[in-house]
This record gives structure tokens, C-alpha cells and sequence, in this order.
């Protein structure tokens, strides 16, 4: 094993492989939350026709999961919103006592985000997609913010991206948004200097919002994936307070190194626990592992290990 940093990776990862559903070429980025006396998620998987499609799950631990084998259902209200494409990358926030269900939707037009709300897991209420294309990923924040709903994404383009910003926006009803900030780019000369993308929903903590992402570089061999961490300001969450110079975590053992797309560690949750904090990660687009860090030294990492040159 190479260098860890502040995040500790479980001794038995992967958690997830692709024989936790029947037609599964690979399960990765995925969205966990804490659910009644265990946790619920939506699981990315691309099934063996290479569609990608989104499943519910639960379990006790949030190590050992229950993969319900067929797609879940969304009840659509406008023929216009209905999924008839690939969908990937789920996220989930609660708020209040509902949680947000977002998704990335390869559109003819561009990938877009979807959206829809759940109380129990059990039936799924399609809204109002939050973007235009091309958006390829989306978190919402766990409350409102100034009084308004908010979120990051980072606005992409047809193909594997070369390029990516994290952005804020907000919205009074979760259907119109605006007040579009730039929040940070890629960085010069490191493992962040081609893209960047929001991770799992921020947060709160008592210096502002901390959001793990992830960064990439162009290697000679292609992208490498790898995750980040950053402080946002509580009360304008588009500006930047520390974020890493290090990385929180980089490909580094087999199962993040081969798979279906080779060197990828990708936040798509993270979860409380006490003092701690955890994040599930998709591995080399194949599988889904979990790392933990204490909340204090991760925050005090990003504080110390901050990166003061401006973005590009
Ligand atoms: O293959 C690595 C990742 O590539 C895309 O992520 P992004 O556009 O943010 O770079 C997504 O297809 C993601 O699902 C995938 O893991």
C-alpha cells in the first residue's frame, strides 16, 4: 500500500463488486445516507449491456448491502422528463425529512443532472431537472442558504471531459435556479490540474461547509482520478477558505487501479460518524470502497495542507 494521508481505507474493501447484482458488468460511484436503524442508497450500476442504470439498497452497517437486482422506479409526472438514457452517478442529501435523489442523465443534447425525492426509499417523485446540459455532477446542500436552496455542480461538455469548475447556485423552490458563482477550478502543476467536481453533498462543520471532490490530472497513460478536500464559507459557500495541496486520497491499490477505467478513486458520499467521517468511493469504475478519517485532523489537513495560488 503507498501513502495515506488523514483518510484510513477499510481492510476489507472493495465493499462492493459487480456479483452484488445479477446483471452488473460494474457497481461504483454510489449514493449512501444514514436510514432509519442503518442506511439506504442508490447504486450506480453498468449493466452488462453497458447501460447504466440506478438500484436501491440497504443495510444494517453500511458495509454488507442488500442490492434490489432491477432499476428503480421513478414516478415521472411529464412524458418530456422520463428516462429513456443512460443514468449514473447518483447523489442523495436530506432535508428535513426528505431526501434528494440526483443523477447525472446522458441526454442526446449532453449530459444533464435529474432529480427526484424520497422519503422511504421505497417510492421515488421525479422533479424538474436542475440543469441545462452539459452538467455532469450535482450535490445539494443538507439545508437552505440564505434562505434559498443550494448547490455545486460542474458544467462538462459532450465527452470524457478535458476541463471542469465547481459552481454555486441557488434556487427559492428547487425548479428555477440562479445566482451562479464560480466557486474553484483546476490548480496548476498537481493531481487537480485538468478537472475538478463536487463529491458528496457538503458539510456543515463550525469554520464553514467542507466538501470533498474530486481532482484530475492528464497522465502520459490518461486521466487519474483522485480526492480532494476544501472549507467554504458558511455564509457564501462560493468562496474558497482552505482547500488541499495533497491529495486526501489517490489510486493506489489494485482495485482502484484496474478495473474498467484504470487509476479512479471518486467521492460520491460521506457520512458522520461521531467524531469520524466516511466516505464511499467508486474504484477504477468497477466497485465501491470506504475510507474513514477523524473529522478534526481531516479539517485541520485542509487547513494546513491549503493551496494559497489562485486557480486557473
Ligand atoms: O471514468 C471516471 C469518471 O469519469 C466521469 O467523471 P467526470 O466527468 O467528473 O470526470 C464520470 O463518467 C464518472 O462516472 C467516472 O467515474
Amino acid at each position: 500500500m503507498a501513502n495515506e494521508t488523514v483518510f484510513k481505507r477499510y481492510k476489507g474493501n472493495p465493499i462492493v463488486t459487480p456479483a452484488a447484482v445479477p446483471r452488473a458488468n460494474s457497481i461504483h460511484n454510489s449514493a449512501i445516507v444514514p436510514f432509519e436503524d442503518g442506511y439506504a442508497g442508490v447504486f450506480r450500476v453498468d449493466e452488462i449491456d453497458l447501460n447504466f442504470t440506478m438500484h436501491v439498497g440497504f443495510s444494517k452497517d453500511g458495509i454488507s448491502w442488500e442490492i434490489d437486482p432491477q432499476a428503480v422506479n421513478l414516478d415521472c409526472p411529464e412524458e418530456y422528463l422520463k428516462i429513456k438514457d443512460r443514468t449514473y452517478d447518483p447523489r442523495l442529501t436530506k432535508i428535513e425529512d426528505t431526501y434528494y435523489f440526483t443523477w447525472c442523465l446522458d441526454s442526446p443534447q449532453g449530459p444533464l443532472i435529474g432529480m427526484a425525492t424520497t422519503k422511504d426509499f421505497k417510492t421515488f417523485s421525479q422533479k424538474e431537472n436542475l440543469t441545462l446540459p452539459a452538467n455532469r455532477n450535482c450535490v445539494i446542500f443538507p439545508r437552505k442558504v440564505d434562505g434559498k436552496f443550494a448547490m455545486y455542480s460542474r458544467p462538462s461538455d459532450m465527452g470524457h471531459t478535458p476541463f471542469g469548475a465547481i459552481f454555486y447556485s441557488t434556487s427559492p423552490d428547487m425548479v428555477h435556479w440562479g445566482n451562479h458563482r464560480f466557486v474553484f477550478g483546476p490548480q496548476r502543476s498537481s493531481w487537480q490540474s485538468t478537472k475538478v467536481g463536487p463529491g458528496p453533498a457538503p458539510i456543515e462543520i463550525e469554520e464553514g461547509w467542507l466538501l470533498i471532490y474530486h481532482g484530475v490530472w492528464t497522465s502520459c497513460n490518461g486521466y487519474i482520478y483522485y480526492a480532494g478536500g476544501a472549507i467554504l464559507d458558511k455564509y457564501e459557500p462560493w468562496k474558497v477558505l482552505h482547500r488541499t495541496k495533497d491529495y486526501l486520497l489517490a489510486p493506489t491499490e489494485d482495485y482502484e487501479r484496474v478495473g474498467d477505467v484504470p487509476n479512479v478513486v471518486f467521492p460520491s458520499s460521506a457520512v458522520v460518524l461521531g467524531d469520524k467521517v466516511r466516505i464511499y468511493y467508486g474504484c477504477a469504475d468497477t466497485c465501491i470502497s470506504i475510507a474513514e478519517a477523524d473529522l478534526g485532523e481531516l479539517v485541520d489537513f485542509i487547513k494546513t495542507r491549503g493551496v494559497p495560488e489562485p486557480s486557473v
